[in-house]
């Protein structure tokens, strides 16, 4: 084989960097997740030098988590970014911090409801997210996106997806190449419903300049986060 033609093998096999964004499926008494259609919009995607693979949670205490590390084991993404829908929030919210806790408030999409329960038994109580969510915020603002950084992400599966995701990722040690964390985005309008909402299109430009301030930004910068409404 000639040096040009092994070149050329060398660069199709190096593995294109990802960055993994997932939506949960509808659960309660909502039949639509914009997380899930977020997810699908962004999906193949060209960021910079990264492209954007989608992945779809159950809304399953447990299988949502297993199924997150099967994505990651496929994809073997740069960063992570995990989607959930916030009813009764008007803003797009990055979060800061998971909880080692499960404590729903409804069952879940298999009937589930757990009470008081760690995610990890053993765990430390929490974590914090590895994206900037501080420089997202700001990104957000600036282009006039209403956004803030949130403070809890509750103690149903969202949390447990983040809680997963971040503990997977400080015990592979892989905390600093691979950088993950979730955002909560609010409910779409709906006709004759009255509530806070956003509309689906200015949440998925908001997940993709979230995606473009992770990969801009190596730490996150000192800025207001924002008051949750
Ligand atoms: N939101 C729920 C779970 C799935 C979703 O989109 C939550 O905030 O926990």
């Amino acid at each position: 084989m000639n040096q040009k033609k092994r070149g050329k093998e060398k660069r199709a096999r190096r593995p294109e960097r990802t960055v993994l964004v997932t939506g949960f499926e509808p659960f309660g008494d909502e039949p639509l997740n914009p997380s899930r259609e977020i997810a699908r919009q962004l999906h193949g995607l060209q960021v910079g030098a990264h492209r954007v693979v989608a992945g779809l949670l159950p809304c399953v205490f447990g299988d949502s988590r297993l199924e997150l590390r099967r994505l990651i084991k496929q994809h073997r993404p740069a960063v992570v970014v995990c989607l959930g829908l916030a009813a009764g929030r008007s803003e797009v919210t990055p979060e800061r911090v998971a909880l080692n806790i499960d404590d729903a408030r409804i069952a879940d999409n298999a009937g589930e409801q757990p009470i008081d329960r760690p995610v990890v038994r053993g765990g430390p109580a929490a974590y914090w997210s590895t994206l900037p969510i501080k420089a997202i915020v700001a990104a957000l603002q600036a282009r006039r996106i209403p956004a803030a950084v949130s403070q809890t992400a509750g103690t149903f599966v969202c949390n447990h997806v983040f809680y997963g995701l971040m503990h997977d990722l400080a015990r592979k040690g892989a905390g600093k190449s691979l950088r993950g964390g979730f955002i909560h985005v609010p409910a779409v309008p709906v006709a004759g419903r009255k509530r806070s909402s956003l509309p689906l299109a200015i949440s998925v430009e908001a997940v993709l300049i979230a995606i473009q301030t992770t990969l801009a930004f190596r730490g996150d910068v000192p800025a207001p986060g924002g008051q949750v409404s």
